[in-house]
C-alpha cells in the first residue's frame, strides 16, 4: 500500500499567489500540491494536503496522520509556527517523522518570526526555497 505524507498548511496559507507574491511567490498552494503529487508519484509516496485558518485543526490532523499510520508530516503553520505551544506539543506527541516547511526564510526576517515552537519539536526544517521547501522536505522524508 502506497505510503501517505500528509501536508498541513496553517494560517493564510490559502491567499498564496494572490497576495504579497514578492516574498511569498506566484504559486499558489493547489499549484504545490500538483508539483508535491507529480512528486510523490515519483518517489512512490501519496500526499494529502490541507489548510485550515484554525489552530486546533492542525492539532486534530496531527493526531489523525499518527492514527491513520502516516508515513510522515510535513507542515507550513504560518504564524503559528512562531505562537503556538500546542502544536509543539502535538508533534512531540505524535511518533512520526515532522518536517516543518516555510516558503521564505524567516531567519532572514522580523525577529519575532525567529523562535519556531514548530521547529523546536520538528525532526527537521526545510525554509526560504519558496514552493522548492515542500518539495526538498518531501525528498528528504523519501530517504529516511
Ligand atoms: O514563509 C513561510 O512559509 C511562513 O510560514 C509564512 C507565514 C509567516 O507567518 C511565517 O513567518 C513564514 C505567513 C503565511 C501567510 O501567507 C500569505 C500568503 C499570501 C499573502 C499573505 C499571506
Amino acid at each position: 500500500m502506497t505510503q501517505v505524507v500528509y501536508v498541513l498548511n496553517g494560517p493564510n496559507l490559502n491567499l498564496l499567489g494572490l497576495r504579497e507574491p514578492e516574498i511569498y511567490g506566484h504559486d499558489t498552494l493547489d499549484d504545490i500540491a500538483g508539483m508535491l503529487e507529480d512528486r510523490a508519484q515519483s518517489l512512490g509516496l501519496e500526499i494529502d494536503m490541507r489548510q485550515s485558518n484554525h489552530e486546533g485543526h492542525l492539532i486534530d490532523w496531527l493526531h489523525e496522520a499518527q492514527a491513520q499510520g502516516a508515513r510522515a508530516v510535513l507542515i507550513n503553520a504560518g504564524a503559528y509556527t512562531h505562537t503556538s505551544v500546542a502544536l509543539h506539543d502535538a508533534i512531540k506527541a505524535v511518533q512520526l517523522p515532522v518536517i516543518e516547511v516555510h516558503l521564505s526564510n524567516p531567519h532572514k526576517r522580523e525577529e519575532f518570526r525567529h523562535r519556531s515552537y514548530v521547529g523546536m519539536a520538528a525532526m527537521g526544517t526545510v525554509a526560504g526555497f519558496g514552493a522548492n521547501s515542500y518539495i526538498v522536505a518531501l525528498e528528504a522524508v523519501a530517504r529516511l
